[in-house]
């Protein structure tokens, strides 16, 4: 189930997009700049968070967002990040490089696991935090996604 292309859900646009950036790398090492309103990040970024020193074993996330966009990059280490779309299709995205990054916008059941004990996941966020956002029981997922696939018939 591992891979790495484009998911895409009812709508017509994506949902979740793999993405690699371009680093400056010369003899010094590697820089990447992220930018928003550019096709790597398509929105202003509002607020910025990330995720380390995670348990072993564990799993993060087990839930949608109802508009939220995130960009996603394993800065340090590596994690999988596993996505389930509004119709029913679950794709794994390993991010275990710091040119590697995942955009997520919408309504995706997300999953964070099998991360690396030196893992460091960014994400960049389109709206600041508000737990109205959040479907966290996954029956009310499945029921807003029926909902947006009667609204795109
Ligand atoms: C997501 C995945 C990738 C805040 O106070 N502010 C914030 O900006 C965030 C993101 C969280 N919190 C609080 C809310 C909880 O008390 O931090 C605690 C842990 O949050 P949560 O259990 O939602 O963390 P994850 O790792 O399950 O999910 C997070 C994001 O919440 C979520 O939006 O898409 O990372």
């Amino acid at each position: 189930m591992q891979q790495n292309v484009l998911s895409k859900g009812p709508a017509i646009i994506p949902k979740v997009q793999a993405i690699s950036f371009a680093a400056h790398g010369d003899d010094r090492g590697q820089l990447i700049a992220l930018e928003d309103f550019t096709d790597k990040v398509p929105f202003s970024i509002k607020r910025v968070y990330y995720i380390y020193d995670t348990t072993p074993g564990t799993v993060r996330g087990n839930h949608a967002h109802r508009e939220l966009k995130q960009l996603l990059v394993c800065i340090s280490g590596a994690c999988t990040i596993l996505c389930e779309m509004p119709d029913g299709a679950k794709t794994e995205y390993r991010l275990d490089w710091p040119d590697k990054g995942l955009l997520i916008e919408g309504l995706v059941w997300r999953q964070m696991k099998e991360f690396s004990k030196d893992a460091v996941l960014l994400v960049l966020a389109s709206e600041h935090y508000t737990e109205a956002d959040y479907v966290r029981d996954y029956s009310e997922f499945l029921r807003l996604c029926n909902e947006e696939r009667e609204g795109n018939k």
